[in-house]
């Protein structure tokens, strides 16, 4: 509104998050299909992204960032995708669970969790905003795991107990997967595993399984998000299964915007 583009409402940045994630390579790519080569992608965390968002809403400043579903920052606030009809995003994504060759042969019961845990936006969406309001990640876990032991029976239908078998996790602080990782620890060491996990960045969670130091991660998504990771280590990782159907990737920015497109950046 008023004078000036958008781009100069912002400085010509876009507000991301960690390098390693799949959504800024994304992002990057956009700013070459939409011609935006005034534009810089900022890069930080989800944390300090998240924290810039509430600084900019809450005085109803321009702000653009990088956005995902499952996440609370939907609920929180009212925001709104750009469209991309470059397809720089993809479309509909998916959560795989992706874990080391040979995992199935050496920890079987847990392979069988991993190939049946399955959930849905809201469930994810329940861990993150507890943990979002101030719970610790393991007691958001164990609240929902308690609260939800139908869908928890389906995920260990068949599994037998094990007696303090270790298995290790490997995850990026996303909210996302902060969420599903501490839940599913809850639920393996429910059975009798010894579960450790372990916060890297993005590349180095993948080069983790891929080279057996990690048992699995629960942070793969695809098809295009993790596109070239996959690319890169694939031949060395078992995709055990998808997790949750129907998730997304975009730029996003306050409803109170005055733009729908990411074509709208190059004015
Ligand atoms: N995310 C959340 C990650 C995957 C999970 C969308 C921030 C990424 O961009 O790689």
């Amino acid at each position: 509104s008023g004078s000036g583009s958008v781009g100069e409402s912002v400085n010509y940045k876009i507000t991301g998050i960690d390098p390693g994630a799949g959504i800024m390579e994304a992002t990057e790519r956009a700013i070459e299909d939409y011609d935006l080569e005034d534009w810089e992608l900022v890069s930080g965390s989800g944390a300090a992204m998240t924290a810039a968002l509430k600084k900019a809403y809450d005085k109803e400043e321009p702000i653009i960032i990088t956005g995902w579903n499952p996440h609370w920052m939907f609920s929180k606030y009212d925001l709104k995708y750009l469209e991309d009809p470059e397809g720089s995003y993809g479309g509909e994504e998916e959560i795989h669970t992706i874990g080391r060759l040979g995992l199935k042969e050496d920890k079987p019961e847990a392979y069988k969790v991993l190939q049946q845990f399955h959930w849905k936006e809201e469930d994810m969406g329940a861990v993150m905003v507890d943990i979002q309001e101030g719970a610790k990640p393991e007691d958001a876990a164990k609240k929902w795991v308690e609260e939800n032991q139908d869908k928890v029976d389906e995920w260990t239908k068949g599994v037998d107990k094990v007696d303090g078998d270790k298995f290790k996790f490997i995850y990026v602080s996303w909210d996302s997967e902060i969420a599903s990782t501490n839940v599913v620890k809850t639920v393996l060491e429910d059975l009798g595993y010894e579960v450790e996990l372990s916060q890297v960045e993005a590349g180095p969670m993948y080069t983790a399984v891929a080279d057996g130091s990690a048992d699995a991660l629960l942070a793969g998504w695809l098809p295009v998000t993790h596109k070239t990771y996959l690319e890169k280590f694939g031949d060395k990782l078992d995709d055990i299964g998808v997790s949750m159907e129907g998730v997304k990737i975009g730029l996003a920015v306050p409803e109170y915007m005055n733009i729908d497109s990411i074509e709208d950046l190059k004015e």
